[in-house]
């Protein structure tokens, strides 16, 4: 199933919804219940005692009424609405209505949420719509049926216990934050509609090959004309059925007359594509992105990739950023002189690629695939590509994108890790293979030095290294020592780093100073810029974040990492990385 793509007219649900916690998971069986005796209780919603389920609603001491919750924010990360959900793990209802006017009314409607953490099942006007699994991608249900004239009620459970065979597992280094933490959309489309489409480029001798699909549902057989238009640049072409709903198309465009997207350049083009009564539009770039010979080549220059690595959190808004954070995330990585980041550890907001889209600023997205993943596990294993599929088909027309990495840290002496990661690295090439894909994995220090022993690094295009030399073993500088690989594979150093908490000063060998973390990247920095295979550089990280496990008298439940603390202060490695940007240009 392709996902329903984003660039068109929506009506917004987002707002002040009504949010109940069950911890005990008490309630749906008798909201269930409500539905089926509606016309005897009309006024009430699932009200009923959990004492008496058949208590009628004069007696009825009603435990739990849907429209009787805390008022909430949609969208929002629920422990910071509520300051004693903070640490709340386990089932929350939420609901809220709104009208339909069934004179407007289009031939299909969905509901789209942009990122429920962590399992969701969604009920329209009592019938339920369907349910989803995963914290961090978007997903939608179809609601025509469901729809009624006038007023809708909508329901949601919301589970973000942790699960030891999800996608992340129980154990993570940063803060489980439930809730719906993306925007809720009603999206209308005529009875044929463009579900979503896929515009990719590359270049050759002198032109740009630009190739299109789209994918039309509901046409019922019935091919209608579908078309792609580029307008700026003055061309449209048809697309012709290729089965299965898919239509394709290319165009062929001497590279003169076309200003490639890159960092240096953002160049943005509108795109039209038109299926019978439908039309969608979006701003792709045109680019050519592949790996040649060691290095990382965007329209044929080599780059190097001055980077940082970030998670999606802001101080009292948990996951839920808004626009003022995204603002804020790209004028620190526009200050550092990054022309690249890490969206660690799992999909971000779509916002944060668009605007990437718009600064020219490389983006490395993932999965949470992350530590001690069951990955023999069948379930788990199609939960992978499910998280894979979404968030290729949400960012594939994203000119900002230009890794999707697998996996984080996962064991490399696992054979069943071995077979497993590569499967899915060819899957995600399936979907997509205009783009590099990439893992964090370790590297092993031996008696010769450092060593990629990672089966996984053969399939490949960029192998992502984490390591913590200075911090949590070795001296910062020994990157020098760096084996070569014997593939030439180029390697970004994706994670490396140390603590130290804001303030905190003190000679450049104490733990926890600013002037030990700043000598960690001084010495990583010279060791990352004096090695061939090295491409690029993503330390670990932009901003202190909130993580269970670190619990120190200078962590106090966060990770200290961070360059800036999470309010914004900059700490002195800060500095060290951008210069040491000035002189990677
Ligand atoms: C890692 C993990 C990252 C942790 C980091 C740390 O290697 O990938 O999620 O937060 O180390 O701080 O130890």
């Amino acid at each position: 199933m392709h996902l329903l793509a984003h660039p068109r007219e929506t009506r917004s649900l987002d707002g002040t919804w009504q949010a109940i916690p069950d911890q005990y998971e008490n309630f749906e069986g008798y909201f269930e219940d409500f539905f089926d005796e509606e016309d005897d209780n009309p006024a009430g919603f699932a009200v009923k005692s959990i004492y008496e389920p058949g208590a009628s609603e004069e007696n009825d001491p009603c435990d739990f009424n849907i429209h009787d919750g805390r008022s909430v924010a949609v969208p929002s990360s629920l422990g910071e609405e509520i300051p004693e959900f903070r640490h709340y793990e386990g089932w929350v209802w939420y609901a809220r209505t709104f009208d339909r006017d069934a004179a407007a009314g289009a031939d299909r409607t969905f509901l789209r949420f942009g990122a429920v953490n962590y399992k969701t099942k969604v009920w329209l006007n009592g019938e339920l719509l369907g349910t989803h699994e995963g914290g961090y991608t978007p997903f939608s249900f179809e609601a025509t049926d469901a729809l009624e004239d006038g007023e809708n009620v909508l329901v949601v459970q919301v589970d973000n216990q942790r699960y030891e065979d999800g996608i992340p597992n129980e154990s993570t280094d940063w803060f489980n934050f439930g809730g719906i933490n993306r925007s809720v959309d009603l999206v209308e489309v005529p009875d044929a509609y463009v579900r979503n489409f896929k515009v990719e480029s590359d270049l050759d001798d002198g032109t740009v090959d630009v190739s299109v699909s789209a994918w039309i549902d509901g046409a019922d057989g019935d091919d209608p004309s579908v078309s792609v238009a580029f307008p700026e640049l003055d061309r449209e072409t048809a697309l012709e059925p290729a089965g299965d709903g898919e239509f394709t198309g290319a165009l062929r465009i001497p590279e003169a007359e076309v200003s490639l997207w890159s960092t240096e350049d953002p160049h943005l083009y509108t795109v039209r594509v038109e299926a019978g009564g439908d039309a969608v539009e979006d701003r792709v770039g045109l680019r050519d992105l592949r790996v040649r010979d060691g290095d990382v080549l965007l329209n044929g220059e080599p780059l190097w990739l001055r980077g940082i690595a970030l998670h999606e959190e802001s101080a009292g808004k948990g996951r839920a950023l808004d626009a003022e954070d995204i603002e804020e995330r790209f004028r620190w990585i526009n200050e550092l002189g990054c022309n690249y980041a890490r969206l660690a550890h799992y999909p971000h907001t779509e916002e944060m690629a668009r605007r990437a889209d718009e600064e020219g600023i490389l983006l490395w997205e993932e999965v949470p695939a992350y530590w001690d993943i069951d990955f023999g596990d069948e379930e788990v294993q199609e939960l992978y590509r499910q998280q894979l599929r979404e968030l290729v088909q949400r960012d594939w027309n994203r000119p900002s994108v230009a890794m999707w990495s697998i996996a984080n840290e996962t064991d490399h002496t696992d054979d069943t890790r071995n077979e497993v990661l590569p499967e899915m690295a060819e899957y995600v090439r399936s979907l997509d293979d205009t783009r590099l894909v990439t893992a964090a994995c370790f590297v092993d220090e031996t008696d010769d030095g450092l060593e990629i022993r990672d089966p996984l690094q053969e399939h490949l295009d960029v192998i992502g290294i984490n390591e913590y030399h200075g911090w949590y073993y070795g001296d910062a500088d020994n990157m020098q020592a760096f084996q070569e690989d014997p593939e030439g594979t180029p390697v970004v150093i994706s994670e490396t780093g140390g603590g130290a908490k804001w303030g905190h000063h003190g000679d450049a060998d104490e733990r926890w100073t600013e002037e030990h973390q700043a000598e960690i990247y001084r010495g990583q920095t010279k060791a990352a810029a004096e090695n061939d295979q090295i491409v690029g550089f993503s330390p670990w990280i932009l901003f202190d974040f909130r993580a269970p496990m670190r619990q120190n008298e200078f962590q106090r439940g966060y990770n200290r990492k961070g360059v800036v603390d999470q309010h914004g202060r900059k700490k002195q490695a800060f500095h060290v990385l951008r210069d040491f940007y000035q002189t990677q240009r």
